[in-house]
Parts: structure tokens; sequence; C-alpha cells
């Protein structure tokens, strides 16, 4: 299989995060796309499609800010990561603000995600990764790997949160509609809900979004990804979203999968995009299910059975130690 990644990817290196009440290592790493990568037979750069495309799914307004952002930081004599404090939940409006704790709060979704040196270039080449995968797609390979990290689909059209920046599965599903592959359908199986890209896609008709995750009632991010959202307006019908109990194991999940793989299908998808998160992981630090690394050679190879040509879009899994195994058992379910 393809396989894309770009070292810079590795420049973003946030510190800590505050965690159910108190400061904690980040859990967001360079280790994990360095582990990964170091699994992976052979690696390929990824083409620089430029900001056009990342711009088919986020705003101007969004981009200058995260493109700013470390300078603006610095500028103002702050030394550490980056991160904000207040968030304009009250009656939003889009205030062109100069300060940057104001840009800070009115670009993000949560105070996990600190923007450091290279926060943005390592989230431009991971962009530029998940556009090449689907470039594998339209030059007619099977299946395409992109080593996204940091992640992406926490983060929509105008924010970042949960360790993401740039919504990686929604800039390669928007790109393979405009290489004309679509129907396209996103299957994001990370551990957490992929807000981000429902958000991106909630009206869209164009394309598909199905998630299995962790009950937001329990888990991150909480406000999305119960069973009641099932898209808006145009979009009505085209997300679904099957939220699954803290402790499932692989025959719980692999009916779940079923499920999404057969409104997948019906829905008439003609190219598949998968966030792949390996926080299902029985020994993930951060997350509550019980898959094996076996489990994921079986979940792929159930996802390859639908016989689309697919791309896979790296999201979480933080068991830095096992993480590269169980990306190799994912990646070994897909067999041409
Ligand atoms: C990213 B991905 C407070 C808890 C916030 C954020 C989880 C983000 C997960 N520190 N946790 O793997 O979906
Ligand atoms: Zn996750």
């Amino acid at each position: 299989m393809r396989c894309f990644f770009d070292e810079r990817q590795l420049g973003h290196a946030p510190t800590r995060e505050f965690h159910n009440g108190g400061w904690t290592d980040h859990a967001e790493i360079p280790a994990r796309g360095a582990t990964i990568a170091a699994t992976l037979p052979a690696i390929e750069p990824p083409a620089d499609h430029g900001t056009a495309p990342i711009a088919a799914v986020h705003t101007a307004r969004y981009l200058d800010f995260l493109q700013n952002a470390w300078a603006d930081w610095t500028a103002a004599g702050r030394v550490g990561d980056a991160i904000g404090y207040v968030f304009p939940v009250v009656r939003r409006r889009p205030l062109d603000l100069t300060r940057i704790d104001a840009r800070l709060g009115a670009f993000s979704m949560d105070a996990s995600t600190p923007i450091t040196a290279h926060s943005w270039d390592a989230a431009y080449w991971g962009a530029q990764c998940a556009l090449s995968a689907v470039d594998a797609l339209a030059q007619g390979a099977r299946h395409g790997f992109a080593l996204c990290r940091p992640p992406g689909h926490h983060a929509g059209a105008d924010y970042l949160g949960g360790y993401c920046f740039l919504n990686n599965a929604a800039i390669a599903a928007r790109h393979a509609v405009a290489q004309g592959l679509g129907p396209v359908a996103i299957l994001d199986v990370d551990y957490h809900h992929g807000n981000g890209t429902q958000d991106i896609f909630l009206d869209d008709p164009t394309v598909f979004f199905a998630s299995i995750h962790a009950d937001p009632k329990t888990d991150y991010p909480f406000y999305w990804g119960h069973a009641d959202e099932t898209g808006e307006g145009a979009g009505a019908g085209t997300t679904l979203n099957l939220p699954l109990p803290r402790g499932t194991d692989w025959t719980t999940y692999a009916s779940a999968l079923d499920t999404a793989l057969a409104a997948i299908r019906a829905w008439g998808a003609r190219t598949l995009i998968v966030s792949f998160g390996a926080d299902t992981f029985a020994g993930d630090p951060i997350a509550g299910f019980a898959l094996q690394t076996a489990d994921f050679t079986t979940m792929a190879q159930a996802i390859a059975a639908a016989g689309l040509p697919t791309a896979i879009v790296m999201e979480g899994g933080y068991a830095v130690d096992a993480l590269g195994a169980n990306v190799a058992a994912f990646l070994a379910g897909f067999t041409d």
C-alpha cells in the first residue's frame, strides 16, 4: 500500500494538557508519528497541493489565525505553548480582535490543543499526506495510507480542538469529490466522535459521514456524536452516529461496523475515506474500549470487503508502545 508521511509533521510538540483538573504530559506527541513511520515498509513524501484544497474545508479567517498564531504568541512575549482561555459560546459573532488570547478562544473548541512553534507546518504536511493518498486512488490504487499526525477529525471549518488543527479526512473527502471520485463516504473508527468532520458535512449531501465511537454521554467530546444527530437541511440522513459503551470489545464493535458499512453501501458511495484511530485498543491510556491488536486486522478486512477504493487517514492512538503494531495490523487487512 502507498503510504505518505513528511518529517515536518514531527515538529508539533505540545508539552502538556489540562486533564481532569490537573496538568498532565500531552498525549499527542511526536513519538506517535515516528513509531508508526518506523513500522511502514515504504514511505513516500506527499506532493505539495498548496492551501487551496485546505481552504475548500477551512475558512480564510481560521487559516489566517492558524498560520500566524505562534508568531502572534511570541510577539506578545509569551513563553510555552499557546492555549486559549476564554471561549465565545455566548452570542458568538465574528469580531476582528487582534489580541492573541482573543483569537485563540474564538478559533478553539477546547483547551487541550496547544499551538507550538511548528504546529502549522506539521498540520499542513499532514493534510498534504491525506491529499496524496486520494491522488493515489485517482491514479488507480485500491488503498492508500496517510500518516496524518497531528490528527484532524475534531477540527471544524473554523476551529481547532481535540489535538486537531486541520481536518485531514474532510480535506481528503472534498479533494476526492473534486477529482471525480464521488460519491464519497467517511467512516470514522477512532474511539472519539469526529465532531469536526460531522460539523463540516452536516448539511452537505455530497459526503456521507458514519462514526463508531464511545458514547458522548460519558466521553469526549460530549456535545456531539449522539445517535439522534443524523444530518441537517440538504444533508438530512447523511450522518450516522453509532455510540457504544465503555468496555466495548470486538464482538459488539463488529456489529456496529456492519451497520455502518451497510449504510455506506446503501447510500451508494464509490470512494471511502477512513478516519482510523488506534485508540479503540484495550491498552489505550485515554480511552475505554477493549480491542486487541489482531482485531484491527479483522476490522480492516471487513472494511476492505466493501470493495471501495479507500484512503486511510490516521487519527488517534496513544498507547505509543503498541501503536506501530496496531497500525501495521490494520493496514495488513487491506491486501491489495
Ligand atoms: C483526539 B482523537 C482533557 C481531555 C481531552 C481530548 C481527546 C482528544 C482525542 N485533556 N481529551 O484521538 O480523537
Ligand atoms: Zn480519538
